[in-house]
């Protein structure tokens, strides 16, 4: 179809734009027992920060009881929890994840 294509007064491609996906927040939740160094290797394992951003957040979920890892598509957001999850229980670690719809 080409773009000169018209339905009623729009373009196609303008009448058949779709919506942006909804994104959902990932988040780290405090605990007492998790090791510090270990919430900092999940959030450069899964997150993909250099250390000095990882030990940023962590210390925020440590001092305000949460803390924000990155924003993704729903199934991407999905996917993080499950590997942080696995991996903290894998290690015998408390530390929990959660996604949020923003
Ligand atoms: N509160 C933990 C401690 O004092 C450290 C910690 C930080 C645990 C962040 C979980 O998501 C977390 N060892």
């Amino acid at each position: 179809m080409t773009k000169q294509h018209q339905h009623g007064s729009l373009l196609e491609a303008e009448r058949t734009r779709v919506a942006p996906p909804p994104m959902y927040r990932v988040l780290l939740l405090n605990d007492d027992f998790t090791p510090m160094e270990f919430v900092i290797l999940v959030l450069m394992k899964f997150f993909s920060m250099d250390r000095e951003q990882a030990t940023r957040i962590m210390l925020k979920v440590h001092n305000e009881g949460r803390g924000l890892c990155g924003i993704y598509p729903k199934d991407v957001a999905a996917t993080k929890v499950e590997q942080v999850c696995t991996f903290a229980r894998d290690h015998q670690h408390p530390l929990a994840c959660v996604m949020e719809e923003n």
